[in-house]
């Protein structure tokens, strides 16, 4: 081993060679905001065997426009009561999905305490029995579940003490947002990300459909089951991250250059805020770079991030080099320093 003393900095240099699939599909699966009242802006397929309808309605929604959705079952049984938005290219495996909800009172005319919310990764083939489901649930709180050959599988449930501003008041409007990428699951009401969000969970991993979900149990009929607006799916592309050093250690006062790269597999546009993070020992964690870029299809590209000269003495030590966005794809390498 060489004595010669290195510069006493630890200059990293960061690459992002981006390589991106062919196709070209538009990022935003769907937009439903309530068409002309009358009519919804897109196709939707009702999933149940009971008789349900979704109508487009003269609404107060946040969304200013007048206009909402309402799902129904004409049934006095209660029952599930899905609808998705009736076209193949709403599938997606990654992808952030969010509605407005209105919270409709326990009480007639609007019905028993019902399940209502969005469901994302639901699966055609199975009549989308499988889904998963981020829905309040009867008593108010919020619930995010795995719904597998029709059983609901709780994954994570927030009270009122863990909701922002506490249990939803009747007839107040939220947006739940959901944002899936493999097994990771974040989850937002009203914006804000919700504690222990992402939830980790892999037992749905297939693209599927995404829309509306209502459940209720009651004998009584409902003259209103569900009251949605400002519907979204996203497609957020499938984006790829590795970071490695051709080193596999690094000498105390040397340079050391780290690459990270990030592949978009999907071909559709992804927008992503990437960080690197070094993470010493300790496990203290610091940002040595960060950028948004979106990756974009049918073209090969690199992009650099500025190079980064580090302190020494603040990443001089052995530990971890993550990189990693802000929807929460993520990749790691380790690096030993000598000294
Ligand atoms: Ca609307």
């Amino acid at each position: 081993m060489r004595n010669t003393r290195r510069l006493a900095t630890l200059t990293t240099i960061l690459a992002l060679a981006l390589m991106l699939a062919p196709a070209a599909l538009a990022t935003e699966l769907s937009r439903e905001t309530g068409g002309n009242g009358v009519v919804t802006d897109l196709p939707w397929t009702t999933t149940s065997f009971l008789t349900q309808t979704l109508s487009a309605q003269a609404r107060n929604a946040p969304s200013g426009d007048g206009r909402a959705l309402r799902l129904a079952i004409d049934l006095s049984v209660g029952g599930v009561s899905t609808t998705l938005v009736d076209d193949p290219l709403n599938e997606t495996a990654d992808g952030r999905f969010a509605a407005d909800i209105h919270v409709l009172p326990a009480t007639a005319p609007f019905g028993p305490p019902a399940r209502r919310g969005i469901v994302f990764r639901a699966n055609p083939a199975t009549m989308f029995g499988d889904a998963y489901q981020f829905v309040f649930d009867f008593d108010g709180t919020l619930v995010f579940r795995a719904f597998v050959g029709g059983a609901g599988m709780t994954l994570r449930r927030w009270d009122a003490t863990e909701m922002p501003g506490g249990l939803a008041q009747p007839f107040s409007w939220h947006r739940l947002e959901a944002i899936a990428l493999g097994d990771s699951f974040r989850l937002l009401y009203d914006g804000r990300e919700l504690p222990s969000s992402p939830v980790l969970d892999s037992t749905l991993m297939s693209s599927g459909r995404s829309g509306f979900y209502t459940f209720h149990f009651s004998a009584d009929s409902a003259a209103e089951i569900g009251i949605f607006d400002d519907f979204v799916a996203e497609d957020l592309g499938n984006v790829i991250l590795s970071v490695g050093t051709p080193l596999d250690y690094v000498r105390r006062g040397d340079a050391a250059q780290i690459a990270a790269f990030a592949f978009n597999a999907s071909g559709e546009d992804a927008t992503r805020t990437f960080r690197l993070v070094f993470v010493d020992r300790g496990g203290i964690e610091t940002v040595i770079a960060e950028r948004t870029l979106t990756l974009r299809d049918g073209q090969r590209v690199a992009k650099e991030l500025p190079s980064v000269r580090v302190p020494v003495g603040a990443h001089v030590g052995p530990g971890r080099f993550r990189f990693e966005s802000d929807l929460g794809e993520s990749a790691e390498v380790f690096v030993e320093v000598t000294p």
